[in-house]
């Protein structure tokens, strides 16, 4: 195996025995022969679109098998095995359907021929060069590559989200059928595959704005809202991960059970939105981020259902009372699936949680979110006049994840450590670094605006323009607002590549540069946009307020 996709890569190089997140050297061997796969049928479906035949079934398929390859969302080798079956199958089948069609699918490459129909066939074609991330020798174009197979899979697990609530949009599909094909073409230069970069960065803007669409258009608008972060004394569900579908076919189900729910990790947010307010059973927020589940699941004693990433490795007597569905996976987890209609029925679920201890407290007390753009703009009078009476000096975005290395306390130290006339802006679950800090307020204004989950960071950027607007600058940089992001995953490289392309220059990214970030690549990230790695709190500090 060798990855390096997200920001606890071994040794800030990669990992190359057992993935730092749990993942076995088979299950990343398999996940790169799935996106191999993905890029045979792209190649099949590329050559469709060019003669105006359109495969929405490849489309769906390379959405799905993109995000199941994101970092922790699924460790299952038997589904992702099962899944390249699916795509050899399907690639075979649209070769067959171009053919009738008297269109003849003459490209060659391994990736649109080969063929395997076991596991250990799969495992032994996963181990060839070819397959893996280091089938391109060149490290630049290695890298530029991998930067935008990472954005493109952020935008595959936006993209399904905005699908689950009945939303498409053909042009990201076709841009991923045009991503995924690029990073075989051997022809295209390191300047072409910059600019195919920054074009990710423009499907990323659109995807987030569809999501977006899909997720207020279902729920309404975000509001200021106190969460619950105590509990109660019945017996109850966790709900992990970004799916708010999911989410509300779990509150609808547990109606009249006596079963209550409680959101994990990024699933917080989904108390910010008004259509979500009326279930009395959706009782709060469970724990902290992803990294710290194993104690928080020992303790909720309820059954707990991941929609999305992030999985940590569970113990052995967890297994049973954790359930999957979507693109996630863990082996031994029983793995919840749609029907035809998009239902899915979490009976057993709630069965289970009837017969287990409601969850023990481990905190009490409320906490305050619900800033997205719509939400900013009702308080825009306030804000602006802040802003002009110099009680808000500054505005930092400290949006995008979490994660367990110690490095990241930097956060939290950078957070207490802002001057009282400065709002933290944030989005994703960076936020449990100091969403629990008492940080005051300014005239009433939290210092601490969250406006959701990761794919909220949208919000964020909508937010800046407004204010470019409002202060009638021309530049988004002359705003009072200074960036530092946090990521792990590939969700938070297209959120990232999604403000480059917006024009944000000067972002701080922490708590380490990707390891796939080539020396060439990262320099031309610094020289072009001014991206840079953190340093101390102080110095960081005095930097951006000097
Ligand atoms: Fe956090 Fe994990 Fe949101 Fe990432 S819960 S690092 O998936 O997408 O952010
Ligand atoms: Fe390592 Fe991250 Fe890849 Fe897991 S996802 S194997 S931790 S680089």
């Amino acid at each position: 195996m060798f990855c390096y996709q997200c920001q606890e890569a071994s040794k800030g190089t990669g990992c190359t025995v057992r993935g730092v997140c749990g993942k076995t050297d088979i299950v990343a061997n398999l996940q790169d022969l799935l996106i191999y796969t993905l890029k045979g049928v792209a190649l099949v479906a590329k050559e469709g679109l060019e003669v105006g035949i359109k495969f929405p079934e490849a489309n769906h398929f390379i959405m799905n098998g993109l995000f199941i390859t994101i970092t922790n969302a699924n460790f299952d080798d038997a589904a992702i095995a099962a899944k390249i079956t699916e795509g050899l199958a399907l690639r075979d089948e649209m070769k067959k359907d171009l053919a009738a069609k008297g269109v003849e699918f003459k490209n060659t490459h391994d990736a649109a021929t080969w063929t395997g129909n076991t596991v250990a066939s799969f495992e032994a074609k996963s181990d060839a060069v070819e397959v893996g991330v280091l089938a391109t020798e060149n490290e630049d174009v290695r890298s530029l590559r991998e930067l935008i197979i990472y954005g493109v899979k952020g935008m595959a697990a936006y993209a399904e989200h905005s699908f689950n609530l009945g939303k498409e949009n053909e042009e990201i599909f076709e841009f991923m059928i045009k991503a995924l094909t690029a990073t075989l073409d051997d022809t295209l230069t390191v300047e072409e595959l910059v600019a195919l970069t920054l074009e990710t960065g423009k499907f990323g803007v659109d995807v987030m704005a569809d999501l977006d669409a899909a997720n207020t258009g279902a729920y309404g608008n975000p509001e200021i809202t106190e969460v619950n972060i105590g509990t109660r004394n019945k017996p109850a569900i966790l709900i992990s991960g970004h799916d708010l579908k999911d989410l509300e076919q779990l509150l609808e189900q547990t109606q009249g059970t006596g079963v209550d729910v409680y959101t994990h990790g990024e699933m917080l947010p989904a108390h910010y939105y008004p259509a979500f307010k009326k279930y009395e059973n959706f009782v709060g927020n469970y724990g902290n981020s992803w990294w710290k589940q194993k104690e928080e699941f020992e303790t909720f004693n309820g059954p707990i259902l991941f929609t999305t990433n992030c999985i940590v490795p569970p113990r052995e007597e967890h297994i049973k009372r954790i359930y999957t569905t979507g693109a996630s996976g863990y082996p031994g987890c029983v793995h919840i699936e749609a029907d035809e209609n998009g239902r899915k029925d979490f009976s057993r679920i709630i069965e289970q949680a009837k017969t287990l201890e409601a969850p023990v407290e481990i905190e009490n007390g409320t906490i305050v979110g619900g800033f997205a753009h719509e939400q900013v703009f009702a308080l825009a009078d306030k804000v602006v006049d802040a802003v002009k009476s110099g009680a808000i000096k500054k505005f930092f975005v400290m949006a995008g994840c979490d994660g367990r290395m110690k490095s990241r306390e930097y956060y939290t130290d950078f957070a207490e450590k802002l001057p009282k006339d400065t709002v933290i802006l944030t989005a994703g679950c960076a936020k449990y670094r100091y969403n629990k800090l008492d940080l005051g307020d300014i005239g009433g204004i939290p210092r601490v605006l969250d406006a959701g989950q990761c794919n909220d960071s949208y919000s964020l950027a909508v937010i800046a323009l407004k204010l470019k607007e409002v202060f009638e600058l021309n530049d988004v940089n002359d705003l009072p607002i200074a960036y530092n992001i946090a990521w792990y995953e590939q969700k938070a490289v297209i959120v990232l590549l999604a403000l480059l392309y917006l024009g944000v220059k000067n972002i701080k990214l922490g708590p380490t540069l990707p390891a796939f970030l080539s020396p060439n690549v990262a320099k031309v990230l610094v020289e072009t946009f001014g991206i840079n790695g953190i340093g101390t709190v102080e110095e960081d500090l005095e930097q951006f307020l000097g």
